[in-house]
Parts: structure tokens; C-alpha cells; sequence
């Protein structure tokens, strides 16, 4: 009996069902870089998958890896090139496919959030039946986009909402790194990180949004004063497509430092901190613009709202009798949702995601939240937790090493190529390439720092027969060193499990084996490589199911870790000693001291 009958059977045998037949999931992720939508069908196969890449697509923002970069450690990315981007995405899919999705979830960056203004409650809702609105062209397409949409054009997502809506044009988001002065004025509130570690998860990050929320009170008080209410990245794609703000995931609000990790609400005392900073006026002014309460994952927050089922073809109410919109469950952040990707359920199973930034993550039962690294709330399971290490310097440190080694155009074959040139174990030497600040340890300022294997200072070229190879070699095995060394302390090892891969440095088969070497676990690969979409629309599914377990779900359709191919195993483990490690964590550790001067 082949799976799709199962499914049918299964189905019309009312247990715990199975998705129904000829349902699609639709699951969308809004990153740094891109949005991309990802669906599947009743089987959890992938029907389609596309993606908008916005520095490509929109130029015109002059976006770098999807932000801008500021003075004083600041990035923001403008609201209205997200919107640009969900249309460009829902707008392109095949209509054919739109019209048969029965639920919608989002995987959004972590910690960066739109500041909504009063107006947006009623911008959001649009006209009440879609069709209706003569101000709006519904026939505008995002064939319009290939250039700047001229003035006054209308239709689109973007030019229903902006500016109106939002109080802030450019968002701050995760890479920004200029509210330390909020982090320590928390620290000191809640007396000390250790404190602000055991109710968020996390000791105070610069980049996590109540600080940043704090930051824009102090610095543009007009905009807080028009702020009514902020929305997470992962609650924002909600919002646009429900026309209402929608509340984020427990998982996401603990990107924050002021949800929860327990008890998953917003907390009190937190409040108060940031109530009593410069700008903010109080904690309730605080209080209000977090919204409502987080809810567990799997909630269903609403649906398609007639409008955008209108200008994108989804189903919509009373089009036909007895049809019913797509319903939209709580999003969730991308580390938490690439890890519900990928399926990571089993204890020793780590997941390693290599984007923008690389991640590191495991699941638990329990938390250890410590003064580094973060504990987030499960995606997936309520009451679980997510242990996750995050490094600022993935890609473009790695990006940085290939231009400055290999040349500006060298392909990431030949930066492979490279990495297999030098020898595992790399002779001795280690090294750590920043191509921004880092907060895995937290390093001010970007550089080159190298070592040989007496722990003497080195540059690269001085006497090593292959500086490019080595030079390449150290960067990545240095990532995975440093993975091992501060995961272990979260309970994030791989040791005796498996290393599930995601993200673009994950389709190199020379990084990947470095990483089975150092990590001492065979690494396996998602088929798909949008992990974090792919996981929204599995929780999508998963919301729509009358499955408790989000686990039984993924594997009552063969779906999830099982699935996933073996693409390398140990071969050189022995070489990476605790030894190693140690020296590696020490190289990181005097950088971060400010050792190594200027
Ligand atoms: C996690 C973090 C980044 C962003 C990237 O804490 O800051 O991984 O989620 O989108």
C-alpha cells in the first residue's frame, strides 16, 4: 500500500489523522536575506519552493546581506523591502497552488520587529470583502517590481501599509550591536547576567529586542510616542496576512530578554527595568507595546483576511459556499524553526545551521540557561526547551577569508578545495577571521587573529607552506572547535549523536566533513536547503493535524531526521583532542579580552 493511500485510509478512518488528501501547507521565512516560501503537500513532500533574494530583487534599498549597516554597531533593514519581498514570493507561486493551501506559518529572523503605528489596526484590515477597494489595483502585480514602483502605485502589500502603518521605516534587527547601554542598565536592575539568564534564557544581548525597543525611546522619542505596538519578524508576516497583529510564539519571545523562559509571558520585573530607562516613560508604556502574552507553538492565530486572500488568490470566505480561508498558525523564530525543519527531536542530535550566522542547537527537557549562549522555549513541543549557540561571524567571515585568499571571484569549490589541501589538524595552527563584531564570545571589533601550535601569534604567509590552505582550513575547523568547546557547558554535544546541517556552507562537502572531524559525529544533510521554511510549513501542517506530538507527526509521514542523508562521517576525531579545543576557546577568550590590542 503506497503512503498516499495510507494517508486516505488513515484519514477516512477518523484516528489521529494524518494531513488530508490533497491539502498543501504553505510555510514562509523572512531572513536577512531573503524570503522564501516552501510548501508541502498531505505526504510532507515538497511541491514547491522559491525564494526572493532582496539584495538582488530590490537594489534599490542598497541593502548588503539584507541590511544596512550603521555607525555605532547599528543595522537595520527597511519594513517596506519585507513587504516587497512577501509579495514578490506569495505573488510568484502558482495560483494553482495558492488556491489549495489550507495553513500558513512563518519562520522569521530572530530578534529584529517592526514598530507598528495606532493606524496600522485598520491599514492591516483593509477593506472588508478584498475586492472592494477602488483606491487599491488589484490587478498590480509584482512584475511591477523590477523597478522602483513610481508614486502613488498601488496594490501591493507595501503600498497598503507604508508608510502609515509603521512608526519606523528600517528596522533594527539581530546584527546590530549598539545597545549595550540597555543591556548593562538590565543586568544592573535584575542584578547581574546570571539573573537575567535564569527568566529570559539569556543574559542581556545587544541585539535582542526589548533592549533595542528601549534604545528607540531614548533615541527617537517621537517614534516611540507613535509606536502603539511592536511585533516580532516572526509575528509580523502573521500580522500582514491575517490583517491583524497576531501574537508571537513562546519561542520567540525569549529572543527578547523580556519573555519568560518558564512561565512564557511577558515578565514584570523586566518591564519595570525597562520602564525606568531613558525615554520609555514607565513600565506600563512598555508593557502595552509588547501586546499580548506569547502563546504556545501551534496556535492558531487567525486567518487569511479577505483582502490578501484577494490580491494573492489564496481561498477566501464566501467566494464558494462552504470554503474557508487559510488558517495562519504562530510563527516562530529561524533557529527554533530550522531546528523543527530538520526535525530535531532525539537527545545527542544537534543541529548545525551555516547562514549569515551559524547556529549550533540542541533540544531539552530542561533548561540550563548560562551567562553564554541562549535557552529558547521549544517551536514545537511546549514545556521543551532549545539550547542554541550563535555566532554574528558565519558567512561573511568565511565569505571574507575566500576574497582575501582566494580572489573576489573564487567559487566556494575552490575555497573546498582549499580546506582539503591542508592537512586535518591543520599543523597546529588556529585561527579566527571576524568580518563584523562577534557575540559568541562578545568581540568588539572585526579582524584576523592566527596562532601556530605553540600558541605564538602568527600572520598568514610567514612561513606556512600553503597559507591559502591553511588559512581557509583554520577558519572552519575554529568554527566547529569553538561549536564544541561552548556547546558542551549548554548541553549542546553531538558527541554519540548525529550533526543535522542546514544553511548554504552546508552543501560543501570538505566543510561538512571538518565538521564530522571536530564535531565527532556523522553529519547529515536536509535534501531541502530551506530548513527554516521548510519547518514553518511542517508546523503549519502540524497546526492543522489533531497530532499532539509534533515528533509523532513528522514521523507517522516519514518525514523529519530520519529522512535525512548521512554526508560525512569521522574520519580524523582523534585529532581533535579536549587539548584542542581548550586552545581554541583560549585564542577566542584573549581576543574578546582585548589581548591582542589594536
Ligand atoms: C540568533 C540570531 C541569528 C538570527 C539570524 O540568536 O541572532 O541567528 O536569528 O536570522
Amino acid at each position: 500500500m503506497g503512503q498516499g493511500t495510507l494517508t486516505l485510509l488513515l484519514w477516512l478512518g477518523g484516528g489521529a489523522a494524518l494531513a488530508p488528501p490533497g491539502a498543501l501547507y504553505l510555510g514562509i521565512d523572512l531572513s536577512t536575506q531573503s524570503c522564501t516560501a516552501v510548501v508541502v503537500d498531505d505526504r510532507l513532500d515538497v511541491v514547491h519552493r522559491h525564494s526572493v533574494c532582496f539584495d538582488d530583487r530590490f537594489p534599490w534599498y542598497g541593502t548588503e546581506s539584507g541590511f544596512h549597516a550603521g555607525d555605532e554597531g547599528r543595522a537595520t533593514s527597511p519594513v517596506s523591502m519585507w513587504l516587497d519581498g512577501l509579495d514578490c514570493v506569495l505573488d510568484e507561486l502558482p495560483a494553482s497552488l495558492l488556491q489549495e493551501v489550507d495553513a500558513i506559518s512563518f519562520s522569521g529572523q530572530q530578534h529584529g520587529a517592526v514598530y507598528w503605528t495606532q493606524e496600522a489596526v485598520q491599514l492591516l484590515r483593509g477593506p472588508a470583502r478584498g475586492e472592494d477597494d477602488p483606491e487599491f489595483n488589484p490587478e498590480l502585480t509584482t512584475k511591477h517590481r523590477m523597478a522602483p514602483a513610481p508614486r502613488g502605485l498601488r496594490g501591493g502589500l507595501r503600498e497598503r501599509l507604508c508608510p502609515g502603518a509603521f512608526s519606523l521605516k528600517d528596522a533594527p534587527i539581530w546584527a546590530d550591536a549598539s545597545t549595550q547601554d540597555q543591556c548593562d542598565a538590565l543586568e544592573d536592575a535584575l542584578g547581574g547576567p546570571e539573573e537575567v539568564a535564569k527568566r529570559t534564557g539569556s543574559r542581556a544581548y545587544a541585539r535582542f529586542t526589548a533592549n533595542q525597543m528601549a534604545a528607540v525611546a531614548q533615541r527617537a522619542p517621537d517614534v516611540w510616542r507613535r509606536t502603539s505596538e511592536v511585533s516580532l519578524v516572526s509575528a509580523f508576516g502573521p500580522s500582514v496576512l491575517c490583517g491583524a497583529i497576531t501574537p508571537v510564539d513562546a519561542s520567540d519571545s525569549c529572543g527578547t530578554n523580556v519573555g519568560m523562559l518558564q512561565d512564557r509571558k511577558w515578565g514584570a520585573k523586566c518591564t519595570e527595568a525597562y520602564g525606568k530607562m531613558a525615554g520609555v516613560g514607565g513600565a506600563a508604556e512598555f508593557r502595552k507595546r509588547l501586546g499580548k502574552d506569547p502563546v504556545e507553538p501551534g496556535t492558531r492565530v487567525g486567518t487569511v483576511a479577505p483582502w490578501v486572500a484577494h490580491r494573492f488568490g489564496f481561498r477566501s470566505a464566501g467566494r464558494t459556499m462552504g470554503q474557508r480561508p487559510p488558517s495562519v498558525f504562530v510563527g516562530a523564530g529561524d533557529n527554533p524553526s530550522t531546528a523543527a525543519g530538520l526535525g530535531l527531536a532525539a537527545p545527542g542530535d544537534v543541529a548545525l545551521s551555516l547562514g549569515t550566522s551559524d547556529t549550533f542547537m540542541a533540544v531539552a527537557k530542561t533548561a540550563r540557561p548560562r551567562v553564554e549562549g541562549h535557552v529558547f522555549a521549544s517551536c514545537t513541543q511546549p514545556g521543551e526547551f532549545l539550547a542554541l549557540l550563535c555566532y554574528a561571524n558565519g558567512g561573511p567571515s568565511r565569505e571574507r577569508i575566500k576574497r582575501d585568499l582566494l580572489g573576489s571571484k573564487a567559487t566556494w569549490d575552490e575555497f573546498g578545495r582549499a580546506i582539503g589541501r591542508a592537512p586535518p589538524g591543520n599543523g597546529g595552527v588556529l585561527g579566527l577571521e571576524l568580518a563584523t563584531p562577534e557575540i559568541t564570545p562578545v568581540i568588539a571589533k572585526a579582524g584576523r587573529f592566527f596562532v601556530d601550535g605553540d600558541g605564538r601569534r602568527i600572520r598568514l604567509g610567514d612561513g606556512q607552506r600553503d597559507p591559502v590552505a591553511t588559512g581557509c582550513r583554520a577558519v572552519v575547523e575554529g568554527r566547529f572547535l569553538s561549536m564544541r568547546g561552548r556547546g558542551a557547558a549548554l548541553g549542546v554535544d553531538a558527541t554519540g549523536g548525529r550533526v543535522l546541517a542546514a544553511g548554504g556552507a552546508s552543501r560543501s562537502p570538505e566543510i561538512m566533513q571538518v565538521a564530522a572531524d571536530v564535531l565527532g559525529a556523522p553529519v547529515y544533510a536536509a535534501d531541502v536547503p530551506d530548513a527554516a521554511a521548510l519547518g514553518a510549513a511542517f508546523r503549519a501542517a502540524h497546526g492543522a493535524s489533531d497530532y499532539p506530538s509534533y515528533d509523532t507527526f513528522l514521523s507517522a509521514h516519514g518525514a523529519g531526521a530520519s529522512s535525512l542523508d548521512v554526508v560525512a562521517r569521522p574520519r580524523h576525531a582523534h585529532l581533535y583532542t579536549p587539548d584542542v579545543v581548550a586552545r581554541y576557546l583560549r585564542l577566542e577568550d584573549d581576543v574578546a579580552r582585548g589581548k591582542w590590542g589594536d
